[in-house]
């Protein structure tokens, strides 16, 4: 807890727990249910995930509860759900991919951020859009790269010439879709070389493409961040997905749509409902059958649930506001780094009157909190997560917690007893939690009724949907083969078209910035920057730019450059990389202090997602005037207080 003269000093779970029920309650009594907020994160355990859902919407009562993953897949999630009916990282099993053709990778460096996956992609062609030349684009057949946030008009231009070059597939787009006429009238306008002009992707690259897409016996369109992480993120995927449809790539055995998720438990974090929006079982909160469901499971009244609250930076940008939270309870992020527009956001948690962080590293956000609770990590406890093809995978412990530390499940038990809830509500065992979110999720679009442990433990692989039946169901590893998940069968077109990035590169700020990760670091790196080996293998915050662009600003290899947008200026070692855009530099996330990309980065957000734009914003790059630097963290520090 932190002591009058503002250091964090060890103390008793009692006191810090009693100290934070009691002005949770304060909080509550002067300011309502929703002066207390929940920030949750991808990386919990199902259980996890669940129990801080309903701890929000029952023994705090607030609407305010929004998770990282808003960060990361949420844009994907509404495309593939308004295509497809539902959202499934993968809607087939990740194995399927090691049969394949070509598969086009829309954004996404697999080699750095999947390694795992990478085996399963040896035997195909693969066709990288990434403005940078990476090391998945290196074992490219073909390599695109667009200006960042222009796929969008790539995806038409695809789309465009699968029609006009006659690789679309009739009957499919007959049987088994809906909607391509009024698609098909706006990209009817974005020919080649339109798209060239304002991609950069030259029009015989695009023909290219398509053709060795739509030629393949077995072809897979995927997904990542660096399609999603846009305020047209939904946009562009859904028009990868409309490419799909055209080529009559979804549903089949062979072929398909897939966007690869995130943290450990990017699919799981997504269904049991610290999604705003959300309650377990991917149902929707606005929803009144949903809302009846969750509320008989939980032995509650349906008006007494909450409605929607705020997406993950709208609730960080409201903290401490007339309006927005005065109490925040973070499990599993470290916002002060990896949120869009840092320095305002670090403003904003430092006006909060309590910060509560739960964690096992102390975190740049942790390093804020008024009380920090140490809690367990993955090898050390028990529970489940949903891996992207959606199968569910035990965790299991197997080293003991040193003492002194609790599990995320204790925690939330132990402050709703405190809050006035029965203790039979908040169980501590994962098992336990786990078969209540089976029955929550019972009828929802992730049911996960008929999955158990004990059938998790004999070896079974599940994926969900897995209804609780007679005998027992087999679970789903391919969804839609059949037909998608809208009442009528059919997958949906969407009628999207293209529009510029939130920022548009000028005088003042004449290139555009784009994030994302390098291998050796996981996030915000509060992990992973403790490690000797991994901060070796990357050491400190670093730019890829041209060369050419690199010298009209002064720069040359190995000094700082100050990088600056609207909103802030970050500092980063300068490094050459002559494959890059001369437009772009890119910008690792993983670093603090001076070092946050974030500190530059937009918080524009997607209208339908709320996911922010992440992925470019406008900045200028110049010499860095003073040595300021933070020292990296050294590995050692204690983790625990
Ligand atoms: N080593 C490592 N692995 C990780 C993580 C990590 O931090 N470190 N994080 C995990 C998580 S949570 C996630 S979400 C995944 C993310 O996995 P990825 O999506 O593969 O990761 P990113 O590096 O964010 O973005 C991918 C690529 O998008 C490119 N890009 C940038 N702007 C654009 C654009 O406008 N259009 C296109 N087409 N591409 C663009 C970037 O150059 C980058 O190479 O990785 C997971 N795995
Ligand atoms: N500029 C830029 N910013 C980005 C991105 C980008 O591409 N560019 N990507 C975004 C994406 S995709 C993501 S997913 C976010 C991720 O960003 P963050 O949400 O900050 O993710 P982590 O750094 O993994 O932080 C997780 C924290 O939770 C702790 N933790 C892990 N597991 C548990 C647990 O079980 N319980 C508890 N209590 N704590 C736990 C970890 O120790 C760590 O301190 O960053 C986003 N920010
Ligand atoms: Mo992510």
């Amino acid at each position: 807890m932190r002591t009058k003269d503002g250091r964090l000093a060890p103390t008793d779970w009692n006191t810090a727990l009693d100290t934070v029920a009691a002005r949770l309650l304060e909080i509550r009594a002067s300011h309502g249910p929703d002066g207390v907020g929940v920030f949750g994160g991808g990386g919990l355990t199902n259980e996890k995930c669940y129990l801080l859902g309903k701890f929000a919407r029952l023994a705090l009562g607030t609407s305010q509860i929004d998770y990282n993953g808003r960060f990361c897949m949420s844009s994907a999630a509404v495309a593939g759900n308004a295509a497809f009916g539902i959202d499934r990282g993968l809607p087939f099993p990740v194995t399927d991919l090691g049969k394949a053709d070509v598969i086009m990778l829309a954004g996404a460096n697999v080699a750095e951020t999947m390694p795992p996956l990478m085996r399963h992609l040896d035997r195909a062609d693969l066709i990288v859009i990434d403005p940078r030349r990476t090391a998945t684009a290196e074992r490219a057949a073909m390599h695109l790269r667009p200006a960042p946030g222009t796929d969008l008009a790539l995806a038409l231009g695809l789309l465009h010439i699968a029609v006009t070059d006659g690789w679309c597939d009739g009957d499919y787009l007959r049987e088994r879709t809906k909607g391509f006429d009024a698609t098909w009238r706006r990209a009817m306008s974005w020919w080649p070389e339109r798209v060239e002009r304002i991609t950069g992707v030259a029009a015989s690259a695009q023909r290219a493409a398509v053709h060795m897409l739509a030629s393949a016996r077995r072809s897979y369109v995927l997904t990542g961040r660096g399609a999603e992480q846009h305020s047209k993120g939904v946009d562009t995927v859904s028009g990868f997905i409309n490419l799909a449809l055209a080529l009559g790539l979804p549903g089949r055995v062979g072929s398909g749509y897939g966007c690869l998720t995130g943290q450990g438990n990017g699919q799981g974090g997504r269904e049991h409902g610290q999604k705003a929006d959300q309650l377990p079982g991917y149902r929707m909160i606005n929803d009144p059958l949903a809302r009846e469901h969750v509320a008989n499971v939980w032995g509650v009244s349906s008006d007494s649930l909450p409605g929607a609250g705020r997406s993950a930076y709208e609730l960080l940008d409201a903290l401490g506001t007339p309006t927005g939270p005065k109490a925040l309870l973070v499990f599993g992020s470290n916002p002060a780094v990896s949120a869009p527009h840092a320095g305002h956001v670090v403003d904003r948690l430092s006006c909060l009157d309590l910060l509560v962080v739960a964690d096992f590293v102390p975190s740049e956000t942790a390093s804020m909190a008024d009380v920090v609770f140490p809690v367990t990590q993955w090898a050390e406890e028990e529970g489940t997560m949903t891996n992207l093809e959606g199968r569910v995978l035990r965790r299991r412990r197997i080293v003991p917690a040193p003492d002194q530390v609790r599990s995320d499940l204790e925690v939330l038990h132990s402050l709703a007893i405190r809050l006035g809830q029965p203790a039979d509500r908040f169980p501590t065992s994962p098992r336990e939690v786990f078969d209540e979110l089976r029955r929550a999720s019972r009828g929802g679009k992730a049911d996960y009724s008929g999955i158990s442990y004990d059938r998790l433990d004999s070896g079974e692989a599940l994926h969900w949907p897995c209804p609780e039946a007679a005998e027992p169901h087999p679970g789903t590893p391919r969804l839609f083969l059949d037909g998608f998940a809208h009442p009528d069968g059919r997958a949906r077109f969407a009628e999207v078209d293209y529009r510029d990035s939130a920022e548009v590169a000028g005088e003042d700020y004449p290139l555009y910035a784009t994030t994302g990760r390098v291998l050796a670091h996981y996030q915000s790196g509060a992990q992973t920057r403790r490690v000797a080996e991994l901060n070796r293998a990357a050491a400190e915050p670093f730019m890829e730019v041209h060369p050419d662009t690199a010298h009209r600003a002064g720069l040359r290899e190995g000094t700082l450059a100050t990088v600056s947008s609207a909103r802030g200026s970050m500092v980063a070692r300068v490094r050459l990389v002559g494959t890059l855009r001369t437009d772009t530099v890119f910008l690792p996330f993983h670093f603090p202090g001076h070092g946050r990309a974030n500190l530059v980065t937009s918080p524009a957000l997607d209208p339908l997602s709320g996911m922010p734009e992440f992925k470019v914003c406008a900045v200028r790059i110049a010499p860095c005037p003073t040595p300021v630097r933070d020292s990296p963290e050294r590995p050692a520090v204690a983790a625990r207080t």
